[in-house]
């Protein structure tokens, strides 16, 4: 081959010893906790030049969405922190040094040893955002510090899900898509926000299974995969679905036996749905009556059904964690929990992920959890929670900082820390400008992290090797395609190394990730040596095959062994509380202010091409939606006189932003939609943080009254 060959096939990316392009096997993780899609990298001089999804990966099949695609962008991007960065100017001014490790580290020892020793381990919190690959380590070394205050974007993402099955049935759920029949699915988008699960109902739907979408705006699941679209008002689910018990009753399409015998409650709760009649079902939510009647019918006819988990937008409300409770009452009632092509509980093998076999994650955290420690920040506000969750509800945060009850917290140690995640972020980016000392850890130097006195560089999925686990009883243990870029560390060796800084008696933690994966999969057959070596997830053995009931008749892990409808747990809490015991259907959003506010703000669905903050920078997939915008409906538009491009003002009693409006045929009339993740039009400065769900703490992201109108307009002029 002659060198102009071999220079057209280097531009043409061929790998091969002649162009030294070698294809390289790790995962994409841009969506940290959804799916680990498998990813080739062609690496040549170190560099990767080009990336695919891997073609004979059990998951993904060769397919990457938009996001997956931009990982080059993403792992080169200019703005990476390239060293640890120590503050030089005031708080927030964003002026730092570069400093080397061993300085960052013995800054970092020096102030949490001294805070830890002047009040206590508890004023240290450790919190992480949504990336979950670090996170069982992280909250390992909090507890090892001696420090309750581990916390997590679990304070706003899928927990409350968690616990509402924990309440009603002992553990968690899951659809089994596989064997259903009807698959109701509240708030459901795979298109955007799971894309693998998109093609995989396709097929189903294919094959015959019914889909009923749920949802406040017309998206592309409805208009793919919908049988029926139940097109509600945002925070209504619960309504919905109460509504749904009640026609299933009144029917008797219920299974008789089941609930004799495994269900606890279900005469309060008949009682309680009887109300919920198709009329009043249709005032509170806006689903027509003759639709309910007919999507209850459809699954009636179309047994077992499996109720969709959806990850967070049902939870996203101040009463998600009942509206979900009141979802999963109807795979009670129709005997589908635990159950072929019903609900199957399921338990998270590691890092989130439900495989299928069991590991020691849980062990390995709860091993080192601190005794007689002051209470974790929230645990009293919200009783329910540290239950459930294990660590703080994170959503109690500023408040505790800024108020200094009931204990002072003077130092947080941040991985992936994004304030604006929080309601009301100006009072938690407050309460970080308050700290004595605040370490943040990430890719990119965040507005986040332009708030620390020290900075650590962490490095992508690409520069790192971890256990990653999958559906179907399998694992794989990536290896690094790339050398960690500049001198960014990934997080786990941070925290080995903070924790022998820190001069803790953790030997485990403090000998390394793979130290630690070791002892968390010792009781399985596979070693990290194979998993090392695999190309592809390998089959674990020890997996568990399902069998259907077998769970039901050993008893849930509730206080009754039975499904509870009506919850012993919420009964035994002192009534000062004021939760109730049955999944009981409240108005999510404030209504008092409805004549003040008459619109219904919801916010944070997915957006294809970005992932919460993160790829906003990259330019070719910002390009897709440069501008934030806030969708309305045609009808809202042409009455406030607004049109495509048009600047308005949304505000609420929080606050207010300004932004384009988008009027939408997709939109119910009387909602506005917004995306998070967009530091120009900050959406969450303007969500109370006070807006929370009374039982999870979660807040209240999809139902805040607002008002809109064009901008520059006097307040005559609004709606
Ligand atoms: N209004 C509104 N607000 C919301 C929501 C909503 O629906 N509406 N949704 C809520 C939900 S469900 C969630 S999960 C949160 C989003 O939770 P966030 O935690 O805000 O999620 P991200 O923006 O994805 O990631 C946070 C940070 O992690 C960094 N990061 C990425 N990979 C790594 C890594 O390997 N190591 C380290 N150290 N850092 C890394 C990213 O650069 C980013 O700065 O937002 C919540 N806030
Ligand atoms: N591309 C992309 N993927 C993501 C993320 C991202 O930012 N971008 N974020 C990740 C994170 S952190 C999470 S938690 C998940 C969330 O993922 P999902 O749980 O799939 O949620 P969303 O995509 O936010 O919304 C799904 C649908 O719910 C609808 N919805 C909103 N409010 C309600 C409601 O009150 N009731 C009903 N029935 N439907 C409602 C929305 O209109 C939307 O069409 O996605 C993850 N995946
Ligand atoms: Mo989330």
């Amino acid at each position: 081959m002659d060198e102009r060959d071999v220079r057209r096939r280097t531009a043409a990316k061929i790998p091969g010893p002649d162009t030294g392009i070698e294809v390289r096997r790790t995962v994409c993780n841009v969506c940290c906790s959804s799916f680990y899609c498998g990813l080739d990298a062609y690496v040549k001089d170190g560099r990767i030049i080009k990336v695919e999804g891997a073609a004979d990966h059990p998951l993904n099949h060769g397919l990457l969405c938009t996001k997956g695609l931009a990982t080059r962008e993403y792992i080169y991007s200019p703005h990476r922190i390239k060293t640890p960065l120590k503050r030089a100017g005031a708080r927030g001014e964003g002026k730092f040094i570069p400093i080397t490790w061993e300085e960052a580290y013995v800054e970092i020892a020096t102030h949490l040893n001294r805070i830890k020793e002047e009040d206590g381990p508890e004023a240290v919190a450790f919190f992480s955002g949504i990336e979950k690959w670090y996170q069982a380590f992280l909250h390992r070394l909090a507890y090892s510090f001696g420090s309750p205050n581990y916390g997590s974007d679990n304070s706003t993402c899928f927990e409350a899900i968690h616990m509402a099955w924990k309440l009603n049935a002992g553990m968690l759920g899951a659809a089994d898509v596989e064997h259903a029949g009807t698959y109701l699915a509240f708030s459901l988008n795979p298109y955007y926000s799971r894309c693998l699960d998109a093609v995989n109902l396709e097929k189903r739907r294919a094959q015959g299974m019914k889909i009923i979408v749920v949802d406040p705006r017309v998206t592309p699941a409805v208009k793919r995969l919908a049988d029926i679209h139940l097109q509600n008002l945002p925070g209504t689910d619960g309504a919905v679905a109460l509504g749904m018990a009640h026609l299933l009753i009144r029917n008797g399409w219920i299974d008789r036996d089941y609930i004799q015998n495994y269900v606890y409650g279900f005469e309060a709760f008949s009682r309680y749905v009887e109300q919920f009649d198709p009329d009043t079902v249709e005032r509170i939510s806006g689903v027509k009556r003759g639709e309910l009647c007919r999507a209850v019918e459809l699954l009636a006819a179309n047994m077992p059904v499996a109720v969709h988990e959806s990850v967070s937008p049902i939870v996203h409300h101040r009463n998600g964690m009942q509206n979900y409770r009141a979802m999963t009452a109807l795979s009670a009632i129709t005997g589908c929990y635990d159950r072929v092509g019903g609900t199957r509980p399921r338990v998270n093998t590691f890092s989130h992920q439900t495989a299928g076999f069991d590991t020691r994650e849980e062990e390995f955290i709860q091993s080192r959890r601190p005794k007689h420690t002051r209470p974790a920040v929230g645990t009293e506000r919200f009783p329910l929670w540290e239950d459930v969750a294990g660590e703080m509800q994170a959503m109690d945060l500023a408040r505790q900082i800024l108020e200094g009850t009931p204990y002072l917290v003077r130092a947080i140690v941040g991985f992936g820390m994004n304030y604006r995640m929080f309601p009301q972020d100006q009072k938690i980016r407050e309460a970080l400008m308050k700290l004595d000392f605040f370490v943040d850890t990430d890719l990119f130097l965040t507005d986040t992290a332009k708030l620390a006195d020290i900075v650590l560089p962490a490095c992508t999925a690409a520069e790192r090797g971890e256990l990653k686990v999958y559906r179907g009883g399998r694992a794989i243990f990536t290896q690094p395609v790339i050398e960690p870029l500049y001198e960014s560390r990934p997080d786990c060796r941070i925290i080995s190394e903070l924790a022998a800084v820190l001069n803790l008696d953790d030997e485990l933690l403090r000998d390394g990730y793979e130290a630690c994966i070791r002892y968390m999969l010792q009781d399985l057959s596979v070693t990290v040596e194979q998993l090392k070596a695999a190309r592809l997830p390998i089959p674990v053995p020890e997996t568990a095959p399902y069998e259907e009931r077998a769970y039901t008749k050993r008893g849930y892990e509730t206080p009754t062994g039975k499904f509870e409808l009506y919850s012993t747990v919420i009964a035994a809490l002192p009534e000062r509380y004021g939760l109730d015991p049955l999944p009981t259907y409240r108005d999510s959003a404030d209504d008092e202010s409805a004549v003040e506010y008459p619109f219904l703000l919801f916010t944070g669905s997915s957006i294809p091409h970005a992932y919460n903050s993160r790829l906003h920078d990259i330019s070719c997939l910002r390009a897709m939606r440069p501008e934030p915008q806030a969708d309305l409906s045609l009808a809202d538009a042409r009455r406030l006189g607004i049109e495509e491009g048009d600047m308005i003002e949304i505000s609420t009693r929080v606050g207010a932003i300004c932004l384009r409006a988008n009027p939408s045929p997709l939109i119910r009339e009387g909602t506005v939609s917004m995306f998070h993740g967009y530091r120009e039009a900050d959406v969450n400065s303007m969500i109370s943080w006070d807006h929370l769900d009374p039982y999870s703490g979660f807040p209240g992201f999809r139902s805040v009254r607002c008002r809109v109108r064009r901008a520059g307009e006097e307040r005559g002029g609004s709606e």
